[in-house]
């Protein structure tokens, strides 16, 4: 896995963050290391795979990037479910690609799709994914997007939404952003990477509160809304339909 040093050295100038080939060739180190519980995520995905994926039913995975989710769904789906695998970024999908006709893993069928996903239509959804992908959303389309994906879900279908999320009380929004920070430390960025990261990413990236996503859930009607994971800034909720 290739090292992410793409903001180490000194830029003259910082340019909004993109998902080009760069950050493609290193985004599994890049967000292990920057994203406190991905890999908890991960493993959760898979096993919400296994209980909730019916068969002749649809999975959709909205930002899938290199289809980290995907390809541990794929593992856990019935034979006769399908995997819908969303992302607008060129060079991820071009990857994805490529991973997915490497593997000689058995599992359902995986239907690549390079698109924005406020442009596909989710239905028959036993389960979707937004890992991290909402976020790059603007917050004034959230809702529509929530209750478009609400309304392609079958009963008892489940959405699994993790964001970073921001804090309405000053203390805490300051105290889990140096820790998020120190957990970025720990794992081995600079303090420049730390901080031309942050410029690059602050425009694209929009977090909202949990209870922000929690009530924008319900709203959408889905019958349980719970999130089951917070590390500092970053949270997962589990939302049944
Ligand atoms: C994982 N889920 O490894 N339409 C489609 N894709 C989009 C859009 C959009 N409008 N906006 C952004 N993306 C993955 C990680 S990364 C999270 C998700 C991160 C895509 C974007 O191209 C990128 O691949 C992904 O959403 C976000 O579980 O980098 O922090």
């Amino acid at each position: 896995m290739s090292r992410d040093t793409i903001y180490s050295i000194p830029l003259t100038k910082v340019g909004d963050f993109e998902f080009d080939d760069d950050v493609v060739r290193v985004f599994p180190d890049m967000i292990a290391r920057s994203v406190p519980g991905y890999a908890s995520m991960l493993s959760v995905i898979e096993q919400l795979a296994a209980r909730f994926v019916r068969p002749g039913t649809a999975v959709w995975d909205l930002g899938c990037s290199l289809g980290a989710a995907t390809r541990l769904i794929r593992r856990r789906s019935p034979q006769s479910a399908v995997i819908h695998a969303v992302d607008n970024s060129p060079a991820m999908i071009s990857r994805l690609k490529t991973l997915l006709s490497e593997s000689t893993e058995p599992g359902c069928a995986v239907q690549v799709i390079e698109s924005d996903l406020r442009s596909v239509q989710v239905e028959n959804a036993s389960l979707v994914v937004l890992n991290l992908t909402l976020q790059f959303l603007p917050p004034a389309e959230r809702s529509a997007i929530i209750a478009s994906i609400a309304r392609g879900t079958l009963p008892g279908g489940v959405l699994l939404l993790s964001e970073k999320i921001c804090f309405d009380d000053p203390g805490q929004q300051s105290l889990m952003t140096e820790l998020h920070h120190d957990f970025k430390r720990a794992h081995g960025y600079s303090d420049l990477e730390i901080a031309q990261k942050r410029s690059a990413i602050e425009n694209r990236l929009i977090p909202e509160t949990l209870e922000t996503h929690v009530q924008r859930l319900r709203d959408a009607g889905y019958s349980t809304v719970t999130p089951w994971f917070q590390c500092f800034n970053f949270a997962s909720i589990l939302a049944v339909r």
